[in-house]
């Protein structure tokens, strides 16, 4: 076998432990995560695996193995083929029909057990599956654990009398991962302070500058977004939900000043007619400099969304500045978007999505190789090279009956570092829409400023 730093380099690969900023089940910020689970995805690692944990045992103590589930059990599985100590199964909980048994397999009362457990933080844990195991008249006297914590559980089993055999420990394994320069002096202390028990001061990740942003992004549109934000100090693009053209236009020159975008639901329109709406709509847009956004979601094959971009009634190409369109359909139904923004809808607002963080992560992909895509719609944080725009904001987060869900414009800056809030009802159903449009305005900036 190599030697055990190489091993554990192998074992790194897997993805094993990831060090970043992680809130663990108890509440607890910590500076790395654990997951030694993917080792068993590698048939020659989980071998070398089992030899490795058998050389630092006392084998002619045992007979039986057992590994605390779900983790540990196909550890203890190739421990037993290359040991040929029998396995025993422990159940998460006791079956609550027929035998009720915790403990499958053969064995017999008094016979000395082998725990192992993947990783040991507190002990807690293994307290207590030690517990059950020899409430079943099994004696545990050892206790091999591939990854120790140092959070304690060690000395808390061996204060029990209880022998623990550790293959690596975490301060073995940031020092094997910074001489190999894969972590920063600072990470370490972050990790050392952790350690030693103290509360980690994580930096706040501030959000980028619309100016920072401007450099980054390459789209035309996403370009004219932001010289529009930094010149009318907005972040606030307005939902105009509105039927009727008198009503939108109303509503466009009114609140105009004061936002960057314009979104509309065009095919809500009762009255809809290119001369008399859009015209006078995309004077007003120059007149107040917005762009016009036409929340139109497509959804199809590529050839089909082509021809609802250009065709029909609406002819949504002549006059979108920005479209918005789900990536439901792949990568290449989004093509034949040209001449526009598209801000694509990675995940939505409302209850019960489907856009999960798997779909997210899925989707994340498309639209980063999507030169057309300018921006995003999403309810998380997003790479800084996007723009991200977030609906479903609301200075009272109260959300309605048909499965809104809102935050207020501090929270999505704050949190999501959303670029862009997106404002309906908030705006056009309040009594004064200019005055609420000034007050969304007031209430987005305040709050990017505070989080740069
Ligand atoms: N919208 C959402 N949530 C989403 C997406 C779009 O609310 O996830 I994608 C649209 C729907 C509506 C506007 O046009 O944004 C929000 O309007 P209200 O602020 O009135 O809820």
């Amino acid at each position: 076998m190599e030697s055990k730093r190489e091993f554990f380099l192998e074992c790194y690969k897997l993805g094993i432990i990831k060090f970043g900023r992680f809130t663990l089940k108890s509440g607890i910020e910590s500076p790395f995560y654990v997951d030694l689970r993917p080792l068993a995805s590698e048939p020659k690692i989980l071998k070398n695996l089992a030899n490795y944990l058998l050389d630092m045992l006392p084998l002619d103590n045992f007979d039986v193995i057992c590994g605390v589930p779900y983790a540990a059990l196909p550890m203890a599985t190739a421990m037993s083929l290359e040991s040929y100590i029998p396995l025993i199964i422990k159940r998460k909980e006791a079956k609550t029909y027929g035998t009720k048994k915790l403990l499958e397999g053969i064995y017999k009362k008094g016979d000395n057990c082998l725990l192992v457990e993947d990783v040991i933080t507190s002990g807690k844990s293994l307290v207590e599956t030690i517990e059950e195991v020899e409430n079943e008249g099994l004696k545990v006297a050892d206790i091999v654990v591939v990854l120790d914590r140092e959070q304690g559980g060690k000395e808390k089993l061996e204060a029990k009398g209880y022998k623990v055999h550790t293959l690596f420990t975490i301060s073995e394994v940031v020092k094997i991962l910074k001489e190999i320069e894969c972590l920063t002096d600072e990470e370490v202390a972050r990790i050392n302070d952790f350690l030693n028990g103290n509360q980690v001061q994580f930096q706040e990740k501030k959000k980028i500058s619309y100016e920072n942003k401007l450099e980054k992004v390459e789209h035309p549109m996403a370009k004219r977004l932001l010289e529009i934000a930094i010149e009318k100090n907005s972040n606030l693009i307005a939902s105009a939900d509105i039927l009727s053209t008198r009503e939108l236009l109303d509503f466009a020159d009114m609140v105009g000043p004061h936002i960057v975008a314009l979104k509309t639901h065009i095919d809500i329109l009762t009255d809809f007619d290119a001369d008399s709406t859009i015209l006078p709509l995309k004077d007003l847009a120059q007149k107040h400099n917005f762009l016009i956004m036409e929340d139109r979601k497509f959804a199809d094959i590529g050839n089909t969304q082509e021809l609802q971009f250009s065709y029909g009634m609406y002819k949504i190409s002549n006059w979108a500045d920005l479209v918005t369109a789900q990536v439901i359909g792949g990568s290449a139904s989004l093509d034949g978007f040209h001449n526009v923004g598209v801000v694509a809808i990675l995940g939505m607002s409302s209850k019960g999505t489907l856009t999960d963080a798997h779909y997210r992560e899925e989707a994340m992909k498309i639209i980063e190789n999507q030169s057309n895509v300018m921006a995003c719609v999403a309810q998380n944080e997003i790479p800084d090279d996007l723009i991200l725009m977030t609906p479903g904001v609301n200075l009272s987060d109260a959300g309605d009956s048909k499965g809104q869900q809102y935050n207020t414009p501090e929270k999505v800056i704050n949190n999501y570092h959303t670029d862009f809030i997106i404002v309906g009802r908030g705006i056009y159903k309040a009594e004064n829409p200019e005055q609420e449009a000034v007050k969304y305005k007031m209430a987005g900036w305040e709050a990017y400023k505070k989080a740069l």
